[in-house]
Order: structure tokens, then C-alpha cells, then sequence
């Protein structure tokens, strides 16, 4: 047990700041802390001065729930992801402390434009998309819930690269972030812990042995990430691999030194980059290594947290739920089965009963191949003995399922941990759904499909074990950061600021619709928004485009299956009858788009050229007038969503049905009153039920046809010689019209792997629906009335219910209760 320090002598109670107190703490910091002259301050170094004010008032709340969760012993849900998608942290910060007004005064008093400060914030990519988003959104509602959390992840030294578009054409950039942003972090030298990789193992009657060859240091950094009130903040700690006095040990026993210093330095690679999502083989053995390195710091201070806590490892699973964001962390099951066997010697039987009740698992993809596995081979050069774990993982299953008489040796092998087929590979899904009491997907549609596609053995062998969690999104960061004048909107209708805690508040908004003084205010709130997008677009590309035309956004991964080659088509088709028939009532369009490709994804990045390239000849073509523009707004990331979302008129979430799990993005646009146009997929299905139908412009086949059409053998040319605008749209775009220089540039992006995600098939219906929406906007009251009564059904979608779905269904966590809370002069 933790020996406490006496109390009260060494409490500090932070006084709630007003402007002059912040403005004194911040000019303090920035002579007493950075050692800058306040007459020589850029705006960087007075951001980063504001930054350790701020940071003064997190950690208050910070150690204060640290010290409640230690004197409470409460059960704590550990989030195990190799993805933190954070966004900048001060603005951020200040909402959820309640300090905003004061820095916002605190800075005019100095005389600086608060707004060009805080854009100096880097904004820490450690994520590829939606899943390290969604950690992120979770910390934040955990935090605010009051829920005990500890974030685990890693602190890659390159997050996300930095994309560049030179002649239309995507171009990674390395970003190192660590460089600005290390005043969030608290560096944790004295918590460290060893990892070991390859060697062997030695069996020694029952015992056995794991005798490892190298070592790395996993060193912590702590974020703290406050709840929205100020009164809690739950840590994400942050590993670092450090090479320390540690060598490879066996070159070291051997005498050579140099080759020992050379290993080091080469493990120290582990936490230098984030893995994009669509990864070659090449390199795969260091995200292995880095899927290991996470979760062996993290099980071993979750077990030493224990073990400070609770006199017995035997009672782990009343006092832990450790949560694997997707399969990769999903080691953690070995690695907690090896400490509690072989260094806690416990039986496998005592071992297994608390680790299945730890566990659980979300899985985010269907698509079977982007399901997790690894070689046999690899995985028994690095990690010997959690091999032969889950060896023995996957007999004690076998057996079982043996034993209730399912011995069908087809049934076997498809369930196997083990892929015999595919060169012999571990499976790592089918390792999280046997050794978790819980498997969610993400939206509804994604967790019934999950039970009678990739897991429909599973559900069959353990039908309690699935579940759904549909997923949400913060309304702190989705609107009270990104969208300061809903904000202010919503707060003068709704009668008060509580929506930020009870999102479900905001369907007082439906008897409000209707009504045109409302309207008018939420028209002027789009407004503002869009001409804030409109002059970001002019300074940084040049283009100007009219913020009275409805902007139509797709930002998100460059994905074939996201289709954003389907609204590159729509365009075409749009410009071509703008052409031929330029006197009609068209309505003037925007088109944004922003979203990274892997670097080795041949076809996103071709994706993101074609859009380029038309963008070009359509922007500069006079016949058009203006009634359309296309622009491609480079380095997508959290900060960008904030300043383009709030602008959205029209949301693209047009995934081929079946393919996009949830969606996040999705439900961040309609919270933001833009409408959607998209299929019946993900979330957008539930999006749907929410808003009504005649407030959303849903298209396309269902999951159900396009299964028939995969069934029946698809023919994507029938589409083409049965719709001419079509036939047109593809014509043009293969053979060059938007490429005269190299006609065959886009001869393979149509119809590549003869158009697996079916935008053929989808293209006629997609036309439809955009045509509805042109005359839904034209409407202005039905417009408005529409963006209101979607805000207004968005409550659903806060991560706040997500999180209280897992802690009720999954992790079994109560909050903590005011009571339990230390008050502010404890
Ligand atoms: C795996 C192995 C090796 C290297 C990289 C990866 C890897 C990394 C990231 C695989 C997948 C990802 C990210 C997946 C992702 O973002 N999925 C999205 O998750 C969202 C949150 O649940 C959903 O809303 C989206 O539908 C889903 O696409």
C-alpha cells in the first residue's frame, strides 16, 4: 500500500484565475520558465508561456483525482491503442477548466490576437484516422464522466507525415512534433520498464522459462487530459523506447561492445513512427515489435498499480478492465497470461479465469483482409514464449469446443488461432475474441454484420460475448472548441450551457425549428463559419470561392472504399451538363475535399491527383462561372476538421454499404448542422433513424444488394452501356480529358479490380440524391429547418453515451460520485 503524505500541510489549491491573475501567471512563465523578455516574446513563445499557465491548472485537477482514485480503489478501465488522435490540447484545455474568457482577456490586456496564438499550437498527429480519433474523443468523455481511466499508447517521435501537394500530387513530409510540444507532457523518468525480444525458452519440467536476448526501456510520459468542469483529469501515459544501460545481451556477454551499441540504437527505432493503416510487408516486424513494446510497458504498470493498491494479483480482474482498441494491442492476453504463470506463478486454470475477465475487444473492420495476423515464424523469433501461449491459448479452445462434440475438422480450422492455410499465421482477431469476456463493434449495422460474417463462428461458440457500442464524439472538442458561435447559439435557445454535458439537451432545438428568428440565427452562425473556410482557402491556395454556394465536403482517409472517386465522378457529370445546358437554375457549389493517402497506397494517391487535376480544369474553365469549384485542402488533420466542419453544408459519407464500420466523421458534421448525403452504412444508418428521412439524402445499394450483385457475379459495363451520363463521366476521365498531357493517367482508377467497391452501380442513385439536395437547398427554410432538426437528434452521438454503454455493458465502472470527489480547499 501507498503510504499517503500528511495532510493538509502539503495541499495547494490553485484560486480560479481571473484575466489578471492569467495574465500576470503567463508573463511569469514566460520570463521565469522559457527565460524570454516579454519585449522580444514571438507569438510562440507566448503561446507556449500560456501553455505551462494553463497546464498549472490541469495539474491541480490532475493529482487531485489521482489521490481519490488511490484512496478509493476503484475499478479503472485501462485503454490499450496504438492511436491517440489528441488535436491541439490549450483551447481545448481552457473550455473544459472553465477558463476561456480569462486567457481570451488575459491576452487582449497584452495586447496580442489570442486567435494567431493559439494557431501556433502543433497539433500531434499520433494516429491515422478514425480509430485514434475515437480514443481520443473517449479520454475526453472518461475525464468528464469521471470514470477512473488511464490512456496507454505510444510516443511515436513522427506521428502522421506532413502532406504536401506539389503539381497535384500528394507529398510526405516527416513532422516532428516532440520539437514544440513538450510542455502537455510530464516527463516520468523513475517509471520504467524493461522489454525483452527474441531468445529462447527453456522448459524445465512444468516450468518454463523465457531466457529473452534483447532489452529496450519503455520510459512514460504523461499527458493529462482534463474532463470538461474542471474537476477531473485522468492521465494518457506515453512510452518512449529508451536503449538506457541495456544491450543486447548477448553480444554484450560475448565481449563485443560495438555490436551491442549498434543494437541499442537500432531498438530505439521502436517508438521513432506511426504505421500507416494500409501497411506492405516491408517493416512489418517493427510494428510487431511496437505492438509488443506498447503493451508490455502497460501490463506491467498496470500490475505494479496493483499491486500498490490491493495486497493480491488474485483479485486483478475486480479492480481492472483493460480495453484493446482493435487487435493491436492485442498481445496484452499473453503477456498478462506469462507475468501471472511464470512470474506470479499461478496456475493456467487461476491465470485464464482473470484474464477473460479483464479483456475486452472493439473491433473497427470487416474486411477480412484487413483483419489483423502474423507469421508463425516472426512471432517465435521475437516473442518465443507468448507464442507458445498462444499455442496453448488456442488447445485449451480447441479442446473445449472438442469436448461439446464440434470436432468437424473444417469448423476447427476456420477457428483455429492458428491460419494453417496461409503459410501458418496467428490470427489476431479470433485471439481477442477467445480471450476477452467481450467483443463491440462500432455502430449497429457493423455488429450485426460482425456476427454473420467474419465472426459468425464465434457467435455461435460464445453468443453472449457480442455486442455493440456505437460509437460518438465529444461535444466539448465537435463543438464548444471547433465552433465557438454555435456554441453561443446554442447556449442563447437552448437556455443554458448544459448541452455540453447532456448532449441530448439539444432537442429542445426541435420545437425551435420552424420558427425564422431561429433560423436566422443559425444561418448566420453557417455563415460565419463558411466565410472563415472561404478565407483560410484564399491565403493558403489562392482560390476564391463564393461563400454563398453550398459547400459540399468529403474530408477523411483517401480510402477506394470510402469512394471519394465517386464524388470526383458526380462532379464530372455536374460540369458536363453545367456545359450543355448552361442557362439552367444551377446551384453554385464548393466542393472541398482533405484527406491523407498512405504513402504506399498506389491508388489513394492517385485518387488524390484526379481530384487535383479536375479541380484544374474546372476551376479554370469561364464556361463554368464559378457555379463550381473544387479544392483540395492538403494536410488533413484534427485542427483542420475544426475549422471545416463547422462550414459544411452538405456532409459526403458515401462508403460502399458494408464497408465503412461506423464512421466518425459522419456524426461530427450533422452535430455541426450540415445535412448528410450518403448510404446505408455505419453509422449513418443509425444518423438516420435519428434525424428522419426527409432530413438526410441517403442513396445507393443496401448491404443486402450489394452482397446479391457480389453473389450473382458483378458487371460494372452493364451500368455503363445503360446510362450514357455515365458512359460519358468514365470516358472522359479514362482517357484524359482531365489529363491531356498523359491520356492514360487515369486509365486504371475506375474500374481497378473491375470496380470491386461498385461506384457503377451506385453512380445513378448518387446523381439523385445530389439533385435532391441542390432543390432541399434551394428552399431556404427547408434547408435551415433541416441543419436544426439535425443538430437537435444528435444527442445520441455524444462519446459520453458511448462511454456509459461500455461502462455499464463491458467494463462494469461506476463514476466516481461527487462525495468521492476532493473538494477545492480539502
Ligand atoms: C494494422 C496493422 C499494421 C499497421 C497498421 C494497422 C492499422 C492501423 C490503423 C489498421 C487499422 C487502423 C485504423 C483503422 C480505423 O481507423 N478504423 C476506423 O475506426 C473508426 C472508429 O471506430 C470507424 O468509425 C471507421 O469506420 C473505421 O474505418
Amino acid at each position: 500500500m501507498i503510504s499517503k503524505l500528511p495532510l493538509p500541510e502539503y495541499e495547494y489549491a490553485m484560486p480560479k484565475p481571473d484575466a489578471d491573475l492569467v495574465r500576470k501567471s503567463i508573463v511569469y512563465k514566460l520570463i521565469f520558465i522559457l527565460g524570454v523578455d516579454p519585449r522580444d516574446a514571438t507569438p510562440q513563445q507566448w503561446l507556449n508561456a500560456a501553455i505551462f499557465a494553463a497546464r498549472d491548472l490541469v495539474t491541480e485537477s490532475f493529482l487531485k483525482t489521482r489521490r481519490s482514485h488511490e484512496d478509493h480503489g476503484k475499478r479503472t478501465v485501462y485503454y490499450l491503442s496504438m492511436e491517440f488522435l489528441m488535436g491541439r490540447s490549450f483551447v481545448n484545455s481552457l473550455i473544459n477548466e472553465g477558463v476561456y474568457d480569462a486567457f481570451n482577456e488575459a491576452f487582449s490586456q497584452l495586447g496580442l490576437d489570442f486567435a494567431d496564438v493559439c494557431e501556433q499550437e502543433d497539433d500531434p498527429g499520433l494516429g491515422n484516422g478514425g480509430l485514434g480519433r475515437l480514443a481520443a474523443c473517449f479520454l475526453d468523455s472518461l475525464a468528464t464522466l469521471r470514470i477512473p481511466a488511464v490512456g496507454y499508447g505510444i510516443r511515436y517521435q513522427y506521428g502522421m507525415f506532413k502532406q504536401e501537394i506539389v503539381d497535384g500530387q500528394q507529398i510526405e513530409k516527416p513532422d516532428l512534433w516532440l520539437d514544440n510540444d513538450m510542455q502537455w507532457q510530464f516527463a516520468r523518468p523513475h517509471k520504467r520498464y524493461p522489454v525483452y525480444f527474441g531468445g529462447r525458452m527453456h522448459v524445465n519440467g512444468n516450468v518454463k522459462h523465457w531466457e529473452p536476448a534483447e532489452q529496450i526501456t519503455a520510459l512514460a510520459y504523461d499527458e493529462v487530459i482534463p474532463g470538461y468542469g474542471g474537476q477531473i483529469a485522468n492521465p494518457l501515459r506515453l512510452w518512449t523506447a529508451h536503449a538506457g544501460d541495456a544491450f543486447d545481451l548477448a553480444n554484450f556477454n560475448q565481449g563485443d561492445y560495438f555490436a551491442a551499441m549498434r543494437e541499442q540504437t537500432s531498438n530505439e527505432n521502436i517508438s521513432r513512427v506511426l504505421y500507416p493503416n494500409d501497411s506492405t510487408e516491408i517493416g512489418r516486424e517493427l510494428r510487431l515489435k511496437q505492438e509488443y513494446f506498447l503493451v508490455s510497458a502497460s501490463i506491467q504498470d498496470i500490475l505494479a498499480r496493483h499491486k500498490c493498491r490491493f495486497p493480491n494479483i488474485r483479485t486483478l480482474a475486480d479492480t481492472v478492465a483493460i480495453h484493446l482498441n482493435d487487435t493491436h494491442p492485442v498481445l496484452a492476453i499473453p503477456e498478462l497470461m506469462r507475468i501471472l504463470i511464470d512470474e506470479e506463478g499461478l496456475s493456467w486454470e487461476e491465470a485464464w479465469s482473470i484474464s477473460c475477465r479483464v479483456f475486452s475487444y472493439t473491433n473497427h473492420t470487416l474486411m477480412s483482409e484487413a483483419l489483423e495476423t502474423w507469421p508463425v515464424d516472426l512471432m517465435g523469433r521475437l516473442l518465443p514464449r507468448h507464442l507458445d501461449i498462444i499455442f496453448e491459448i488456442n488447445e485449451h479452445f480447441l479442446d473445449a469446443l472438442r469436448a461439446i462434440g464440434k470436432n468437424d475438422g473444417d469448423f476447427i480450422r476456420r477457428v483455429s488461432i492458428i491460419d494453417e492455410e496461409h503459410g501458418r499465421r496467428v490470427r489476431m482477431a479470433w485471439l481477442a475474441v477467445v480471450g476477452s469476456h467481450k467483443v463491440n463493434g462500432v455502430a449497429k449495422i457493423h455488429s450485426d454484420l460482425m456476427k454473420t460474417s467474419i465472426f459468425a463462428d464465434f457467435a455461435h461458440i460464445f453468443p453472449d460475448r457480442f455486442t455493440n457500442v456505437t460509437n460518438g464524439v465529444t461535444p466539448r472538442r465537435w463543438i464548444a472548441v471547433a465552433n465557438r458561435p454555435l456554441s453561443q447559439f446554442l447556449d442563447e435557445n437552448l437556455g443554458g450551457q448544459d448541452w455540453r454535458l447532456h448532449l441530448d439537451h439539444l432537442s429542445g432545438l426541435n420545437k425551435l425549428a420552424d420558427d425564422p428568428e431561429v433560423q436566422a440565427g443559425f444561418a448566420e452562425v453557417k455563415q460565419a463559419n463558411k466565410q472563415r473556410l472561404a478565407d483560410y482557402i484564399e491565403k493558403e491556395l489562392g482560390i476564391s470561392v463564393n461563400p454563398q454556394a453550398l459547400f459540399d465536403v468529403q474530408i477523411k482517409r483517401i480510402h477506394e472504399y470510402k469512394r471519394q472517386a465517386l464524388n470526383v465522378m458526380h462532379i464530372v457529370d455536374r460540369y458536363n451538363k453545367i456545359l450543355e445546358n448552361p442557362d439552367a437554375d444551377w446551384q453554385p457549389r464548393v466542393f472541398i475535399f482533405a484527406g491523407k493517402a498512405a504513402s504506399a497506397y498506389y491508388m489513394a494517391k492517385k485518387i488524390i491527383r484526379l481530384i487535383n487535376d479536375v479541380a484544374k480544369v474546372i476551376n479554370n474553365d469561364q464556361r463554368i462561372r464559378n457555379l463550381i469549384k473544387v479544392v483540395f485542402i492538403p494536410n488533413y488533420s484534427v485542427s483542420l476538421a475544426q475549422m471545416i466542419i463547422p462550414a459544411a453544408d452538405l456532409s459526403e459519407q458515401i462508403s460502399l454499404a458494408g464497408t465503412e464500420a461506423s464512421g466518425t466523421g459522419n456524426m461530427k458534421f450533422a452535430l455541426n448542422g450540415a445535412l448528410t448525403i450518403g448510404t446505408l452504412d455505419g453509422a449513418n444508418v443509425e444518423i438516420l433513424e435519428h434525424v428522419g428521412e426527409e432530413n438526410i439524402f441517403i442513396f445507393g445499394n443496401t448491404v443486402e444488394q450489394v452482397e446479391a450483385i457480389r453473389r450473382e457475379g458483378y458487371d460494372p459495363i452493364s451500368y455503363l452501356e445503360a446510362d450514357s451520363d455515365l458512359r460519358r463521366v468514365v470516358k472522359q476521365i479514362t482517357t484524359g480529358h482531365f489529363s491531356p498531357q498523359e491520356p492514360n493517367r487515369y486509365n486504371d482508377v475506375m474500374q481497378a479490380y473491375g470496380d470491386y467497391y461498385q461506384l457503377m452501380a451506385d453512380f445513378r442513385s448518387y446523381i439523385e440524391a445530389q439533385e435532391r439536395a441542390d432543390r432541399h437547398y434551394r428552399d431556404t427554410a427547408k434547408w435551415r429547418r433541416s441543419a436544426l432538426i439535425n443538430i437537435a437528434n444528435m444527442g445520441y452521438f455524444s462519446s459520453d453515451r458511448s462511454i456509459q454503454d461500455y461502462c455499464r455493458n463491458i467494463w462494469y465502472i461506476d463514476p466516481i460520485s461527487e462525495a468521492e470527489l476532493p473538494g477545492d480547499d480539502e
